[in-house]
């Protein structure tokens, strides 16, 4: 494999996709050395065919708002690798969704599903529909109006769509309320992150940060490290944020700013319990401001309107938001006020010249795909649950979940473990995930 000339064909064939043309070149980097030592790979194209998806469904999504204004959205589900198992993967719900966003997530989530151990295959799905602003009726209706499209697509042996940016709890229940109209199946498992009492898994909500905090404890350990008395700075205050945060500060770290996309709020004293649950609200209103924070909670916070959580003195970032929401710039930040691990919670929350920055200085750093890796193991679990039509106690969740976390952590160090010794958690992330998917491929012909 040639990593530009496979890049350069695939510039051309998808112009414009810069954030899928970005994740591709990060995992055919890390995976090149590897590869060219397995002449079936080649032979076989296994990455010619894995750097397009299975399908792409594309629907038209029209809905009724409040006024009783028309309104229409764009739809999609991308179904990227089903080598290893049903697509699996969550719906993206934003104004900047597009396809080559949705190819970007798909095209990771294969590689981070086969991380968890699980056996499901990455798809991604979403609109660009903007739930800023709406009421729960608006939400409701566009919900219901996505899934009259969507449902033909999806099952509980095919894909498994769950929640992902602006789809949580509540948008889960509209859509498979509609599902179950519309395809007359009561099997729960045809979506994940569902309420406690109809077939969600306990701790679903909690699982992407709570993972990521076990997985940076597993990071820290091996670094000779403890957790107790860190300093955390995280961006975002939706439910990756919201988990992370619990799990932090139960561990004995200190977060000591959260972000919105109008500015950071930082907490000197660390985010209380109070705060935490506080979040739970802010998504809920659908105003998208973490000033709301400082507003509740003035005499322990400070708002600074335009900044981002990278410009807070702390010795862990945790990006819990978008994709390249931490720069270059962010991460130089980041370093000179002595910052010196980052785990990316986000799904490429780092710039590659910010993840640069941070190898090159030093910096431990580890990939959204192992990091943020819980969230769709314990949804997997989910579909275990749904299957066997059982409900595990939240013991019997966290456990399988520090198992798996712990068993994606090792899987980085096997792969990742360069000959100065040191980890590069990039590689050993992207090369454990590829190898999965790649024997699969391999053993199951051209197809
Ligand atoms: O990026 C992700 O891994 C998710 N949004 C969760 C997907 C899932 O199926 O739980």
């Amino acid at each position: 494999m040639n990593v530009q000339n496979i890049m350069t064909n695939l510039e051309a064939k998808h112009p414009g996709e810069n954030e899928f043309l970005q994740a591709v070149r990060e995992v055919l980097e890390s995976i090149e050395e590897v590869y060219n030592q397995h002449p079936e790979f080649e032979k076989a194209k296994i990455v010619e065919r894995m750097v397009e998806p299975d399908r792409v469904f594309t629907f038209r999504v029209a809905w009724v708002d409040d006024n009783g204004d028309v309104q229409t959205n764009l739809g999609y589900r991308v179904q990227f690798n089903g080598a290893i198992g049903p697509y699996k993967g969550g719906l993206r719900f934003h104004k900047a969704v597009n396809l080559s966003m949705l190819k970007f997530l798909g095209f990771e989530q294969t590689f981070k599903n086969a991380l968890t151990t699980l056996p499901m295959g990455g798809g991604k799905g979403g609109s660009d529909f903007d739930p800023v602003g709406k009421s729960d009726a608006e939400i409701m209706r566009f919900c219901q109006a996505f899934m009259w499209e969507l449902w033909q697509n999806i099952g509980p042996d095919t894909d498994v769509p769950a929640g992902d940016v602006g789809v949580g709890g509540r948008e889960i229940g509209y859509m498979y309320g509609m599902y179950k109209k519309l395809a007359r199946e009561y099997n729960t498992g045809v979506l994940t992150g569902k309420g406690s009492t109809w077939g969600g898994s306990i701790l679903r909500p909690e699982a992407t940060g709570f993972g990521a905090l076990y997985f940076t404890e597993h990071l820290l350990h091996k670094a000779g490290k403890d957790i107790k008395g860190l300093t955390i700075a995280l961006s975002g205050f939706g439910n990756v944020a919201w988990g992370a945060a619990t799990k932090a500060t139960e561990l004995g770290a200190k977060v000591v700013a959260i972000s919105g996309p109008d500015g950071v709020c930082e907490i000197p004293g660390g985010i209380t319990k109070e705060m935490i649950d506080y979040m739970l609200e802010m998504r809920a209103s659908n105003r998208n401001k973490v000033e709301d924070m400082a507003t509740k909670f003035p005499a322990a916070t400070k708002f600074t309107a335009g900044k981002k959580a990278w410009s807070v003195k702390c010795d862990i970032a945790l990006p819990c938001a978008f994709q390249n929401e931490l720069n270059e710039a962010d991460a130089k930040e980041l370093i000179a006020n002595g910052t010196w691990c980052c785990c990316e919670v986000s799904n490429m929350g780092c710039t590659p010249e910010a993840i640069h920055a941070f190898q090159t200085n030093g910096i431990l750093f580890a990939p959204g795909k192992a990091v943020n890796a819980g969230g769709v193991a314990t949804s997997g679990l989910e579909m275990t649950q749904n299957a066997a039509h059982i409900s595990w106690s939240a013991k019997e969740v966290d456990d399988k979940l520090h198992f798996i976390m712990e068993s994606i952590h090792e899987a980085c160090v096997k792969y990742g473990t360069q000959p100065d010794g040191k980890i590069d958690y990039v590689k050993g992330a992207n090369i454990a995930g590829f190898m999965k998917v790649a024997q699969a491929m391999l053993e199951q012909g051209v197809c």
